[in-house]
């Protein structure tokens, strides 16, 4: 957007006019925003010329980098030919049509079928309707309930906040609505200190049963979760988890649902969260990397006997506006495309993923507190620590990890605080010499940051 004014004026701007997500707009706007006015690659660009490498990929969404001309040129031509037209009353288009067949390609074998949303919390949202409509259609209209799990994130909406376990986000609105219940995360540092990694993967499972009995199988619709907690600060759950899970979910008769939003299209190393742990959900949500955030595009993909179900019901009385929005869709179509036949997502499962891991490891390990270094293909992640030898995390959880996110920010660098996990999601696309830049900086970062707590004497 070629608008020329000063940074001055547009913070002044934003201040006046515009409500930010998740953000405290008293104290943003005492600060005043950073505005990014462009990029290219794996860098972003602000109104005073600085520099940024964007070691989260926007919000775990640009999976392909900026600037890719090509999608640009998908987009015009697609509006030009076809801005706008729904899918409700009988009518479907190529953009649509094309971008079903590649999903059905690309995800796991028995994933035919696809219904489209904006975003991932209308994935969420849809997925919750979806699972209620197909144990009514199954005769069984008492199974409702759902289970996620505490410190998941399924989006904002009111279905996608309430599955999500984000207490701080529960308090506002009177969420969770009815019908969802949550168990405890897999997060073996926290929850399973002085246990293997496989007894603890097997004792997180272990709490799904224990819900399930507590309410009853026959009450129970869903479990949904991350392949790998994103928001919630990149937790892993050891490989026992899922294929146990997974077990328990088959052993009651209840769907098993991955929310594949941010662990979907690459991040991992493989195409899909699930296919990295081992395990087959009935129903699984995208979003983000699906248009590598270029418009905003979602999906829900169910298996066979999901599908037939639902057609077995008739109408399924749920879809949006812009459900396989021609542009969006012609984006998404390219963007998936070029994932696979430029071998980028191959390059994470070989090269970068591994050669990431790595470096990460390597790096941070000789910080006094910095502990549960951990990652898998190009999400990866550290915790920060009052004390390692005792395993004792920060008083006052995230204050500390603000401090941390903000030193990075102002040495050009982006990675997130959740909470005291530090987090980084990088474009796909990195090179390992952007790896090994990224890492350096980081790196004298962190000093810094030790410093600084010493300094305090918080150290
Ligand atoms: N599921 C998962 C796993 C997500 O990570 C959503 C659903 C919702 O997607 P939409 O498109 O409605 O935002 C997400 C979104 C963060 C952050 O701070 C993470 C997300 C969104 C915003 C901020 O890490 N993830």
């Amino acid at each position: 957007m070629k608008v020329e004014r000063s940074t001055a004026q547009w913070r002044e701007m934003d201040a006046a006019h515009h409500l930010h997500p998740f953000s405290d707009t008293t104290s943003l706007n005492e600060q005043g925003v950073r505005m990014i006015t462009h990029a290219e690659g794996i860098y972003l660009w602000d109104s005073e010329g600085n520099k940024i490498l964007d070691g989260m990929a926007g919000l775990w969404c640009v999976n392909i980098g900026y600037g890719r001309k090509d999608l640009a040129d998908v987009a015009k031509r697609q509006m030009e030919e076809l801005a706008y037209y729904n899918t409700f009353f009988k009518t479907s288009h190529p953009a649509v049509v094309e971008l079903s067949q590649l999903l059905a390609e690309v995800a796991p074998p028995g994933f035919g079928r696809v219904f489209y949303t904006n975003s991932g919390s209308e994935s969420i949202d849809t997925m919750i309707r979806m699972v209620r409509r197909y144990w009514d259609v199954k005769g069984q209209p008492q199974k409702k309930t759902l289970i996620g799990r505490w410190n998941g994130y399924h989006g904002s909406t009111i279905g996608g906040a309430s599955l999500g376990g984000m207490s701080y986000m529960h308090e506002q609105g009177d969420l969770p609505i009815p019908g969802i219940v949550h168990v405890e995360q897999p997060w073996h540092y926290k929850h399973g200190k002085g246990m293997t990694a496989e007894a603890f993967g097997t004792l997180a499972a272990s709490w799904i049963e224990d819900k399930i009995l507590e309410i009853g199988a026959d009450n129970i619709a869903a479990f949904v979760g991350e392949p790998i907690q994103g928001a919630g600060g990149v937790i892993i759950p050891p490989d026992s988890y899922w294929p146990e899970v997974q077990r328990i979910c088959r052993k009651y008769d209840i769907l098993l649902v991955a929310d594949e939003v941010i662990c979907g299209f690459g991040r991992t190393g493989e195409w899909f969260g699930q296919q990295h742990f081992g395990f087959t959900p009935d129903i699984f949500t995208i979003a983000k990397g699906l248009s590598s955030g270029y418009l905003p595009i979602g999906a829900v993909l169910v298996n066979d006997d999901v599908a037939a179900t639902l057609a077995a019901g008739g109408d399924f009385n749920h879809g949006f506006t812009y459900s396989g929005h021609p542009v969006a869709a012609a984006v998404a179509y390219a963007n998936v495309k070029a994932l696979r036949d430029e071998g980028i997502v191959a390059a994470v499962h070989d090269d970068t993923g591994p050669y990431m891991q790595k470096r990460w490891h390597e790096a941070f390990s000789g910080f006094a507190h910095v502990d549960d270094i951990r990652g898998v293909g190009l999400i990866q992640a550290f915790t920060l620590v009052k004390d390692k030898a005792s395993q004792t995390l920060f008083d006052n959880w995230g204050e500390i990890g603000l401090m941390c996110r903000d030193i990075f920010f102002q040495h050009g660098l982006i990675m997130r605080a959740c909470g005291d996990h530090i987090v980084s999601a990088p474009p796909l696309i990195i090179s390992k010499a952007q790896i090994d830049e990224m890492i350096s900086t980081a790196v004298q970062c962190m000093q810094i940051f030790e410093q600084k707590l010493k300094e305090r004497g918080l150290a």
